[in-house]
């Protein structure tokens, strides 16, 4: 049974989740127009993982006697510059994710809710790579500068990125 407190915080998540798949969303649209279609790519399944992401709390938060809200979200912006700068964005973006989840552990520790804990962990887990694989994209995107041979090539690899990582979830 999750205290009043922990499935506060779970609501919480569920609603950053959620809105982490809006503007991922968002981003791949941006994406889509100007013509970047790997990006795009990449940020649709990006977006879905997120989704995901949400629907695990979900149902954690149902199976263990709470009960999950599905919130209001803040819209994400329309616009995103430079995809140099929609990446940094996303991988600011994961940051605030990784403290989320942090405060999240911490609030399991204080009620003394070790089930929830142990839950957790997979998304402590998956921080790590979720930061790991942004801080890549944009050490790649660096050495392009502004090269278009650079951009293309990059448009063409950050989809082979995608279908790594949705091979690495399906074992998981
Ligand atoms: Fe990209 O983060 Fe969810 O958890």
């Amino acid at each position: 049974m999750l205290s009043k407190k922990v499935e506060e915080a779970l609501n919480d998540q569920i609603r950053i989740e959620a809105e982490s798949s809006q503007v991922y969303l968002s981003m791949a649209s941006w994406a889509e127009v100007k013509g970047l279609e790997g990006i795009a790519q990449f940020m649709y399944a990006h977006s879905d993982e997120e989704r995901m992401h949400m629907l695990k709390l979900v149902k954690f938060v149902n199976e263990r006697g709470g009960h999950a809200h599905v919130s209001e979200l803040k819209a994400p912006k329309h616009d995103f510059n430079t995809f140099q700068k929609m990446f940094q964005e996303l991988y600011e973006h994961e940051l605030f994710v990784s403290n989320s989840i942090n405060e999240l552990v911490h609030i399991t520790l204080q009620e003394k809710d070790y089930a929830t804990h142990n839950f957790l962990q997979w998304y402590v887990a998956e921080q790590i790579e979720e930061e790991a694989l942004a801080r890549t994209i944009l050490d790649k995107i660096n050495l392009i500068g502004n090269d278009k041979g650079g951009l293309y090539l990059f448009d063409r690899d950050v989809q082979q990125i995608t279908v790594e990582s949705a091979a690495k979830d399906t074992e998981a």
